[in-house]
């Protein structure tokens, strides 16, 4: 008979309580120390379940590596909401009340940062916030796989530690998973482009695959999970919300594409990738087609995915982009989506507009 005894069900690990908040400051260095501490807590966390101190210590450094150097709009907009929302009621935020809006902040980035490393690997980027993207880190390769897993695990733990004790515990955790799956939708409608034909990326195909794989995580889930931390149970202000912050993300994601071919890697920290990967972006899905002459479109259909990173034939599908008058599209783009989403204004009960108007100011002809 074994001496070890084994847990019954349901065998759980304890949680350890959190540590004493800070003073938070409304700043970025503010958010980006309880986001330390949360590393700090999940490695803590970790001697429970008989890491090693090299484990530990590698997963230190891959949280690290991975979950701070962003630029932290999500997670920031928690807290803004948050504290708008407060605000709008005339009822006064407590120190605590900002750091638990921060704790959800930092898990938001928490989970950007796992669906980063595994969007890295996926799409065989090289950089990623200005150094190399995780899985092509010295010693790491396929181990960013189970890494990204773990952290995404780690936040489940952190919204556990912090929390696990309150009623909308149940609620925080069902809609992260929710968006969780909704963001792993739009990556498998985003990554299945490879086999399908040029002619079926269509404005209605990049819509879908944009609204699953970015606006869902990116825009939605912050202000939903400050509304939840603030208390709003009406079901119709989170659709409503939902709505507008949808055309957001869509927005936000129509950037990010136009950003893969005419951003600089020192502006947006990363190497575009979109079109040696035959991705159905904003840009290809119009110059193909609506603005391209049957030469330009012959040159797609053999060079676009079927080319290399910095190649002769990317830096010419990117001239045929700027000929055939993208820039300008994109422009009357932004302005038109920014008209669209201030025209959304009064489908807003609960949430005072100031919030959305926040996460506007933060994305709004943004160049990174
Ligand atoms: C952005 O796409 C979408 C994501 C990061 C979601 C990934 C989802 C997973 C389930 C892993 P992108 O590839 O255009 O982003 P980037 O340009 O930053 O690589
Ligand atoms: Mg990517
Ligand atoms: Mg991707
Ligand atoms: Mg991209």
């Amino acid at each position: 008979k074994s001496a070890k005894k084994t847990a019954e069900y349901p065998a759980t690990v304890p949680t350890p309580p959190p540590r004493a908040y800070p003073k938070y400051e409304l700043t970025k260095e503010s958010f980006v120390k309880i986001c330390e501490i949360l590393i700090d807590e999940a490695v803590d966390d970790l001697a429970a379940y008989e890491t090693r101190v090299s484990e530990r210590e590698w997963i230190r450094k891959m949280l690290a590596y991975n979950v701070l150097g962003g630029k932290m709009n999500r997670g920031l907009m928690v807290v803004e909401a948050g504290r708008l929302i407060f605000q709008d009621r005339n009822i006064p935020i407590t120190n605590d009340d900002l750091c638990r809006f921060a704790v959800l902040g930092c898990c938001i980035e928490w989970l950007q940062g796992w669906l980063l490393v595994a969007d890295d690997f996926m799409d065989s980027s090289v950089t990623r916030r200005g150094q190399p993207c995780w899985y092509r880190v010295e010693g790491v390769d396929k181990i960013a796989i189970n890494d990204a897993f773990l952290i995404e695990m780690l936040m489940f733990k952190a919204i556990k530690r912090h929390f696990g004790h309150l009623s909308c515990y149940a609620q925080l955790v069902d809609l992260v998973m929710e968006t969780t799956l909704q963001t792993e939708l739009g990556q498998l409608l985003d990554l299945r482009c490879e086999h399908v034909g040029l002619n079926d990326f269509t404005l209605d195909r990049w819509t879908l695959i944009v609204k699953y794989k970015t606006a869902f995580y990116s825009f939605y889930l912050p202000v939903a999970m400050g509304m939840t931390l603030a208390g709003i149970t009406d079901s119709r202000e989170f659709d409503a919300a939902r709505n507008i912050l949808v055309v957001m993300g869509i927005y936000f994601q129509a950037q990010d594409d136009f950003l893969d071919a005419f951003g600089t890697p020192e502006q947006i920290g990363k190497i575009g990738t979109d079109i040696q990967d035959k991705k159905c972006g904003w840009l290809f899905v119009h110059a193909y087609h609506s603005l391209c002459d049957p030469k330009q479109k012959a040159y797609l259909d053999k060079h676009y995915g079927n080319c290399s990173v910095g190649s002769r034939e990317e830096q010419n599908i990117k001239k045929i982009y700027a000929d055939v008058g993208l820039p300008k599209l994109y422009a009357d783009y932004e302005q038109a989506s920014y008209d669209k989403i201030v025209s959304l204004k009064h489908a807003v009960k609960i949430v005072p507009w100031s919030v959305f108007e926040a996460f506007l100011k933060k994305i709004y002809k943004r160049s990174k």
